[in-house]
């Protein structure tokens, strides 16, 4: 009896339990969390005959093998960090699709081997970064970023070795040749499916982005005493500029930006505040508008901050291009689906995905699952089980297509 949709988010539900914290689902990277899901989805993918490896990004590999050792390879998975008070499906379950998948064939003999893999950091939680894990499959996990420290001051090849893992072996994480192709199931985290009122969806292109942190310094002073015209309130320098992007944005057909994350110093209601540091993602379809809108969004702080004597910096700790996914792999992705039914439509991807990493060497595709009331990176994120078995159909029906090419 094949797994099902039910199946699979009852296994979603319970690698949500492993987390960082005793409120919510919160699993960024390599912290002990992440071996628990190691065990839960390496003892699966042992109980089906899958060589299971963590490699020295902390990205967990198994592998399907029924060809012989020269096989062309085919890399299903996504990511098994989480936002802070993540749902239970926002990565998750493109990896468990991807083991059901092999479960699903794995008495049937197929001229290529299936990887799936987990990978160990996307999010860019810890260390600001995102794409740790994908990266090291690139062979872009570089010194620089085994550099990055977390606010405890501990870099990421530091964590990879409290993990257990050894960081100087990083260049052995690497993608396996000849790997020919990569699938990421991923919930849309958007509203545009149930819109729709589709199940699934495929994507053409995910958007390019860029985070930076930025900081806003003034004159911490009395709240009581400081007549309003002799402040240097960052907070309110701040606050002017917050609004002002999102207008800004609001004006820019398909582009979002989002000033989050802030925080204020001193933390006392009568003192005014000094310092206030936000992150700043800006997201679009076109890299030129993008990078446009963000040097606008930059240029207006500055003169902000100069009006209100303030000062201004911003980090870049991401540009990240939009990525075209492959024409082939998502035209065969669009078949897979329309053969259990579904006529998926073609999208492009407002969240980041591992897909726009891998891409960058292997042809890859992704599918989207129908995200109910288009909610995301909150406990409230959730899926259809019925939309989950029309995922396996289709991912079933891409392996046995995508094999015979
Ligand atoms: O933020 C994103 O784009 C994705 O959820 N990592
Ligand atoms: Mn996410
Ligand atoms: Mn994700």
């Amino acid at each position: 009896m094949t797994i099902c949709g039910r199946d699979l988010i009852a296994k979603c539900d319970s690698i949500a339990k492993f987390s960082e914290s005793s409120s919510d689902t919160t699993r960024t990277f390599l912290r002990p969390a992440m071996h628990q899901v190691h065990d839960f989805l390496g003892d699966w993918m042992r109980s089906l005959g899958m060589q299971v490896t963590i490699d020295a990004a902390g990205n967990l590999r198994g592998l399907h093998q029924t060809a012989p050792a020269s096989a062309r390879r085919l890399l299903i998975g996504s990511h098994l960090d989480t936002v802070p008070a993540a749902g239970a499906f926002d990565g998750v379950l493109g990896v468990v699709l991807g083991v059901a998948i092999v479960e699903a064939l794995k008495d049937i003999h197929l001229p290529l081997d299936i990887e799936v893999i987990g990978f160990s950091e996307e999010e860019g939680v810890r260390f600001g970064v995102p794409f740790l894990g994908s990266l090291a499959l690139i062979r872009k996990l570089d010194q620089t970023l085994l550099a990055l420290s977390d606010r405890q001051g501990i870099s990421v090849a530091e964590a990879i070795r409290q993990f257990g893992l050894d960081s100087n072996q990083i260049n052995g994480a690497t993608v396996h040749p000849p790997t020919i192709g990569y699938l990421e199931f991923h919930i849309e985290q958007g509203p545009v499916l149930e819109h729709l009122n589709r199940p699934l969806g495929v994507v053409e292109a995910i958007a390019g982005q860029s985070r930076y942190r930025t900081e806003f310094a003034g004159a911490a002073n009395h709240a009581g005493t400081t007549p309003m015209h002799l402040r240097r309130d960052a907070l309110a320098g701040a606050a002017e500029w917050i609004t002002s992007v999102e207008a800004q944005a609001r004006g820019i057909g398909g582009l979002v930006a989002t000033v989050s994350a802030a925080h204020s110093e001193p933390q006392a209601g009568n003192v005014i505040a000094g310092v206030v540091r936000t992150s700043l993602d800006v997201r679009h379809a076109s890299d030129e508008v993008r990078r446009h809108a963000v040097d606008e969004m930059l240029q207006q702080a500055s003169q902000i901050a100069n009006r209100r004597k303030l000062s201004f910096k911003a980090d870049l700790s991401l540009d990240q291009s939009s990525v075209m996914m492959d024409l082939f792999l998502t035209s065969l992705a669009r078949r897979a689906c329309l053969e259990t039914g579904c006529e998926a439509p073609v999208m492009i991807s407002g969240a980041g995905h591992d897909a726009m990493i891998i891409a960058q060497e292997i042809p890859s595709a992704m599918i989207f699952l129908r995200s109910p009331g288009g909610l995301s990176h909150c406990p409230e994120e959730s899926v259809l089980s019925g939309d989950v078995d029309l995922a396996l159909a289709a991912g079933i029906h891409f392996v046995r297509e995508f094999s015979n090419h």
